[in-house]
């Protein structure tokens, strides 16, 4: 586990050429939708991103859709027992006033169950998020072989 996790921040800090896009609803505003490449054999993959909050009001992440898979749930990772095991988050993830939500790996995450097509590194698909006060937006998800550095050294 910790080689894993050794690899994987080197990967990180060498990935700076990958180019970020970001959203603007509202008072949302939604950094680098992407998706972990995947092998052909996997029936699912997971989506990330960050949403900020730059409005008065809490706002609610509701849920998300995507014709790419056959069915999309909001995720979270848990530490249990030495375990990391993921479950469905019920009724939604606040983003506070103010405040952010990252969707990144090992929290909170888009789980895709069903996937269409594969998820390969350089695709791009539409995803619909829903949340309760900004309603439905769309954005445009990239599929990557590895985190995007600017959600993974950004911070506030
Ligand atoms: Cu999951």
């Amino acid at each position: 586990m910790r080689k894993t996790l050794l690899a994987l921040g080197a990967l990180l800090s060498c990935s700076a050429t990958l180019a970020a896009h970001d959203y603007n609803f509202g008072s949302l505003h939604i950094e680098h939708p992407w998706a972990l490449a995947v092998p052909a054999v996997s029936p699912n993959g997971a989506a990330y991103l960050v949403i900020h909050n730059k409005g008065e009001q809490v706002d609610k992440l509701l849920g998300a859709d995507t014709a790419r898979a056959g069915k999309t749930e909001i995720h979270e990772h848990l530490h249990r027992d030495g375990m990391m095991k993921m479950r469905q988050v019920q009724g939604g993830v606040e983003i506070p006033p103010s405040g952010e939500v990252r969707l990144e790996q090992g929290g909170y995450h888009l789980m895709m169950f069903g996937l269409k097509q594969p998820l390969n590194d350089g695709d791009k698909f539409p995803l619909t998020l829903h949340f309760q006060k900004a309603g439905d937006v769309e954005v445009e998800i990239h599929v990557q072989k590895e985190a995007p550095a600017a959600a993974a050294e950004h911070q506030h």
